[in-house]
């Protein structure tokens, strides 16, 4: 099965909940859509999730350009990585570069598990199976009336773990928010929180030991920069809460730099930035080999493939962020992600809806 070409399309998928973090509100959901043509005619599928709209158009400029150097190749995502990897090593294989190739490479599996006939996670050697999962589509930084009728709205969504973003300006209302939502979902719902990089190191020292006072919290996200590992390595050390990093590790290579500096207690690589299918099953060697639990950041719809041949299989994310274009979102049953059967990822446009989004 030969490369032919790849189509991209840029659509923003309205959001059910919108969500503001630290570091920015999110309204819509900038994607980019990507369709990998083989000789054969089948279609692997992938999409990349923009951050930002104005985004797109480089990311999609990147994908176009790596599928010239790909027409007429081999769908083998090994010697695909490789032949990339070559082209960019002198730009970087960060960031969007990153992006770019890990969208390939999960449209370049998505299209071998179709040929195959098989589910992602039996092409990978496993079996589908129910996948914890912690809703985590809201509770963005808001007031606390709506931050509890949320809570209680995201946990009656039939989960049994959900994520708080913090980071306001002052530690007290980041406590009085973890109070409320303690308070509204009870002490059998698992907790999670995220600063998305929000603070510095002495503060968040300080708001990670007021956070082991009040108890409660299955891990802190991202307190400090993503990349200071040092800064990350000395709060896992001061503070007793669990650090969970992982979502900005570009690639398994800064992966095995966040564990060498004990940078953290668990991660969760992203798909997009880990190097699609192929980075993450690097990935979940280095978890694997270092003992460490291992989550998925977003991607719900691959991660569930990914996670079920993850050794140290932790935590699914979940969020709806892709359903609007989708044609079967992901479905969760009892606070577990159910691995689809449907060969590939398992992911088909809804094209009326993506025609209508399309920017
Ligand atoms: C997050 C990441 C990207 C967009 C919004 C929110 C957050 C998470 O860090 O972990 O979900
Ligand atoms: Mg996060």
């Amino acid at each position: 099965m030969k490369i032919k070409s790849i189509r991209v399309r840029a659509v923003a998928a309205p959001m059910k909940r919108p969500l503001a973090t630290s570091t920015g509100a999110l309204t819509v959901t900038p994607l980019l859509l990507l369709d990998l043509q083989t000789d054969g005619g089948i279609v692997g599928r992938s999409y990349l999730f923009g951050i930002g709209q104005h985004n797109l158009k480089p990311i999609a400029a990147l994908v176009e350009a790596m599928a010239e150097m790909l027409k007429g190749d081999e769908v083998a995502p090994f010697d695909i990585e490789k032949k990339l990897r070559a082209r960019y090593t002198l730009l970087g294989v960060h960031n969007i570069v990153l992006f770019a190739m890990s969208g390939i490479d999960m449209a370049a599996w998505d299209a071998l598990g179709q040929a195959q006939g098989l589910p992602l996670v039996r092409l990978l050697g496993g079996t589908p199976r129910p996948i914890p999962a912690y809703n985590s589509k809201g509770l963005g930084i808001m007031p606390l009336k709506p931050l509890a009728k949320e809570a209680t709205e995201l946990v009656k969504e039939g989960f049994s773990a959900v994520k708080l973003r913090l980071g306001r300006p002052h530690a007290v209302d980041d406590l009085a928010a973890l109070r409320a939502v303690k308070k509204t979902i009870g002490p059998q719902v698992t907790l999670m929180v995220d600063f998305n990089q929000g603070l510095t190191v002495a503060e968040a020292l300080k708001r990670g030991r007021m956070i082991d006072e009040e108890g409660g919290v299955y891990w802190i996200e991202e307190p400090v920069r993503a990349d200071d590992f040092a800064g990350n390595a000395r709060i896992a050390r001061e503070v007793a809460t669990p650090i969970q990093i992982g979502e900005n590790f570009m690639g398994p290579e800064q992966m095995a730099q966040a564990l060498a500096a004990q940078a953290c207690a668990y991660a969760m690589p992203d798909a997009q930035r880990i190097g699609g299918v192929t980075g993450w099953m690097r990935a979940a060697a280095l978890a694997q080999a270092a003992g460490m639990e291992m989550s998925s950041h977003l991607f719900p719809e691959i991660s569930c493939h990914l996670l079920a041949v993850t050794p140290t299989c932790h935590w699914l994310e979940y969020v709806d962020w892709a359903d609007a274009i989708l044609e079967e979102p992901v479905r969760v049953k009892n606070g577990h992600a159910l691995v689809p059967e449907r060969p590939g990822i398992g992911m088909r446009w809804d094209e009326k809806a993506v025609k209508k989004y399309q920017l």
